[in-house]
């Protein structure tokens, strides 16, 4: 018997849009009053769509566009090819590229991603199943995220800058409101977790000096008890020395202590020194980072994301070499939409454990651009959606808008040192600074 060919790509949409995003801080500056994201979507030449997000950049966009004549009339089910003649068009990437900012500035993996995940959008389409399942099945029905707090300056984000909605109640009111302290910390975490059934609770840190932020995490212990795991991320910088001395003063309150330090030769020697285990979405983010990740003993947890590891199946293959290396595994994430949260709770729910609540920066975003709306998160976690594909849909008239508020704000890639020094004059990003 033949095999039927399968679906297809006919077109190809890449629609950039701007999401509103509060004043948030962290180790490179401030965020954006807005969040860019990027929205691709793939229609096969029988009619069926697939589509994906991902983090919003120009250059980004432009190698999308420049992939469109490689991608058109390649049959979705087709993936190993299609990867390989992306990689064949820009080369490969190393893992420096990846940038010293919180983020990952890497191009190549975010192409794969964008693509592989709206491909298997429509293969779950074409065979009635959910993506989970094309990932090996599901493990879990419902998939545990954390709180994620900021230190953040007063304001809405959007239109509203660092203004307020004075109509705003609950979470909503809650998240225009300032923290710049542990007390505004707690608040935060309460409202958030009040909102949202968190039961674990991470704060982006790199933000005060580090005295102040492990008064926050001790103030963080004191109003949740030691039930609630506690995470802090200073993003990478602060020193050794400093990493080992506060990382000691932790050491009775965190579940894991996030990218203390840069590199992973630092990382490993703040591991020898300090007995919580370390966590990363910084030093180890790529496969050619793993052997060193070995070789030096740099971390205990990879933070992975499909976003920059490449998409959902390389995030499956990442899970085995943790589990052979006895790595543990969990998520990162930045400011995102329901589409990208779909993917991520596929993944959640596919992968062997899940020993650590996700992190999604979803409360944070007020916007949405599927048809069902926001989703719920009942008792911190998300139900896994069974329909086929990611079980989400455009809603194309949110989406136009969405995209005109890209054209409006005028940012075509993310840029916190430049938000910041809006607020503080000659504020610079130093990627060690304490
Ligand atoms: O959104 O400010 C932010 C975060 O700092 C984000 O960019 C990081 O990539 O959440 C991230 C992290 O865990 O490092
Ligand atoms: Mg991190």
């Amino acid at each position: 018997m033949r095999n039927k060919p399968g679906p297809r790509i006919k077109e190809i949409s890449i629609t950039p849009i701007a999401i509103v995003d509060p004043p948030l801080l962290n180790a490179a500056g401030l965020h954006a009053p807005y969040a860019l994201r990027t929205i691709v979507e793939l229609v096969t030449d029988d009619g069926i769509s697939g589509i994906s997000e991902i983090p919003g950049n120009s250059a980004i966009d432009a190698a999308l566009h420049d992939s469109r004549e490689l991608l058109i009339g390649k049959d979705v089910f087709q993936l190993n090819e299609i990867r390989q003649v992306l990689v064949n068009r820009f080369g490969t990437e190393t893992a420096s590229q990846r940038g010293e900012a919180p983020w990952d500035q890497r191009k190549l993996v975010h192409i794969f991603s964008a693509i592989e995940v709206a491909c298997m959008d429509i293969i779950g389409k074409v065979t009635n199943r959910p993506v989970v399942d094309l990932l090996g099945g599901k493990l879990r029905d419902r998939v545990p995220f954390a709180a994620y707090l900021f230190y953040k300056y007063e304001g809405a984000g959007g239109e509203l800058g660092f203004n307020s909605d004075p109509n705003a109640v609950g979470w909503a009111a809650a998240r225009q409101a300032a923290a710049l302290d542990p007390v505004g910390i707690v608040a935060q975490a309460k409202a958030m977790c009040a909102e949202f059934g968190f039961q674990s609770i991470k704060l982006k840190g790199g933000v005060f000096e580090p005295q102040q932020e492990v008064d926050a995490m001790v103030a963080l212990y004191d109003a949740f008890g030691p039930d609630v795991p506690l995470r802090v991320d200073p993003n990478a910088l602060w020193t050794v020395e400093t990493a080992i001395k506060y990382g000691k003063k932790m050491e009775s309150i965190l579940e894991y202590l996030e990218d203390p330090v840069r590199g992973q030769e630092n990382m490993a020697k703040v591991r020898q020194a300090v007995k919580t285990p370390l966590a990363t979405n910084m030093c180890t983010t790529s496969f050619d980072d793993i052997p060193g990740s070995i070789a030096l003993g740099s971390e205990d947890i990879i933070l992975s994301d499909h976003h920059f590891w490449g998409g959902l199946r390389s995030s499956i293959t990442l899970a085995g070499i943790c589990a052979t290396f006895k790595r543990g595994l969990s998520m990162h994430s930045n400011s995102h939409l329901g589409i990208s949260l779909a993917a991520m709770v596929h993944l959640g729910a596919a992968l062997p454990e899940v020993p650590y609540a996700l992190d999604t920066h979803y409360p944070w975003q007020s916007d949405e651009v599927i048809t069902a709306g926001r989703f719920k998160f009942e008792e911190g976690s998300v139900l896994v959606p069974s329909e086929p594909g990611l079980g989400v849909e455009l809603d194309r008239v949110t989406l136009a808008k969405l995209h005109q508020n890209y054209l409006d704000c005028g940012l075509t890639k993310r840029d916190d040192e430049i938000e910041m020094q809006k607020v503080q004059p000659g504020w610079t990003f130093q990627s060690v600074r304490w």
